[in-house]
């Protein structure tokens, strides 16, 4: 059974734990604390004997070792966030309960240092067929959560798989990766979704379409607030790639007390993708006035940014505290999680709401 000190677990078998709000802080998230998102068993591979299968639309299918994929390719590192789809579920809950779902708080997301090989490299030298569109990654490990139950897999466009930032990644934060992580080996898109994201990846298979694995056919999708989810099959909903615009208060805790006058609120920022977080607001006063954050320098292209505003509160409260991101191509967070509540839970990228100063309870 896995297990991570101080972390909130939301489900233990399979092992789903995100870290404390202030662990989100630090610019690099430990491997102790890095959320971990698992649909069934962690496998146990040894490096010695791991091996990856690059297969499909390629002029020269090729198995790799962990030795030839690091005495063949270069190595390169990319500090990128990984951000589940599933992050800040729990904002969606008042709005309507999903079952079946880890209520995910801010904490489904983490940056780490990656290091690896560029799964582009591999690509072009087992030779890219021109009919060529998506790069397929397969997991052994069954997960008994899609229908009908089969290994863990997904897909990302050739675009993306040839992207320099993409990896095959046996190294996090120095060390070798963990196995909960994905050790030996895991792909990592930086910019997407974690589920695209394959952990203990031992197939690459280049196609014409999609991979019709569940989890890229049917689950990680958008549904209309009416659909039944239960009964949505492969190709419904809106299939999710590159991460939305996000950000959530880190601190205050919710329900801290912090009395009056000015409050410093903390926090981070993501845009995904090829988007930059271009300003962060933040207001004490439930959206009638915004200050502008401080906004920390991107440690990466790929990474969150962290901020910090000081905001005066009025008066005991209690008070909401609000934050919005905006991103490069001027866009802003969506006010309402009501707005885009979804039978699946996905994309909670509403403002961030942290209460504050509750009212002392009544004796
Ligand atoms: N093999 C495998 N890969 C996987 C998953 C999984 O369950 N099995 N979960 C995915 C999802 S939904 C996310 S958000 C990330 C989480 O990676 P982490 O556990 O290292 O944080 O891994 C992705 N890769
Ligand atoms: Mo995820």
């Amino acid at each position: 059974m896995w297990h991570k000190r101080e972390m909130v677990v939301h489900e233990s078998d399979p092992y789903n734990a995100e870290p404390p709000r202030n662990r989100l802080l630090a610019p690099l998230t430990d491997a102790d604390s890095f959320y971990v998102r698992n649909h069934g068993p962690v496998p146990e591979l040894s490096p010695d004997t791991w091996s990856v299968a690059v297969t499909g639309l390629v002029s020269e299918p090729v198995t790799l070792s962990l030795g030839q994929l690091q005495a063949r390719f270069a190595q390169h590192t990319v500090l990128a966030t990984m951000q589940c789809a599933g992050n800040r579920r729990s904002g969606f809950l008042p709005v309507r309960d999903i079952p079946g779902e880890d209520p995910w708080g801010p904490g489904a997301t983490s940056t780490a240092r990656w290091t690896g090989v560029r799964l582009g490299d591999v690509l072009r030298a087992a030779g890219v067929h021109d009919a060529a569109r998506h790069v397929e990654f397969a997991a052994p490990e069954v997960s008994q959560l899609a229908d009908p139950p089969q290994p863990y897999g997904g897909s990302v466009p050739l675009g993306k798989a040839l992207a320099d930032e993409v990896l095959l990644a046996w190294g996090m934060n120095g060390a070798p990766l963990p196995p909960v992580h994905g050790g030996p080996v895991r792909v990592v898109v930086p910019g997407y979704v974690g589920a695209r994201s394959v952990k203990w990846v031992r197939r690459i298979t280049v196609r014409a379409d999609p991979s019709e694995n569940y989890f890229q056919a049917t689950a990680y999708r958008v549904l209309a607030p009416e659909e039944d989810p239960d009964a949505a099959g492969p190709g419904d909903g809106i299939s999710l790639g590159p991460v939305a615009l996000n950000c959530d208060i880190l601190s205050p805790e919710p329900d801290e007390r912090v009395g009056t006058g000015p409050v410093l609120v903390r926090g981070y920022a993501h845009a995904g993708d090829d988007r930059r977080v271009a300003r962060v607001d933040v207001s004490g006063d439930g959206g009638r006035t915004w200050c502008r954050a401080d906004l920390d320098a991107a440690p990466s292209p790929w990474a969150w940014q962290h901020w910090r505003a000081t905001v005066e509160l009025a008066g005991p409260g209690p008070h909401t505290l609000l934050a919005r991101a905006w991103d490069s191509t001027g866009a802003c967070q969506p006010e309402s999680a009501a707005a885009l509540w979804n039978p699946k839970g996905y994309v909670n990228n509403s403002w961030a709401r942290v209460p504050v100063n509750p009212a002392a309870a009544a004796d």
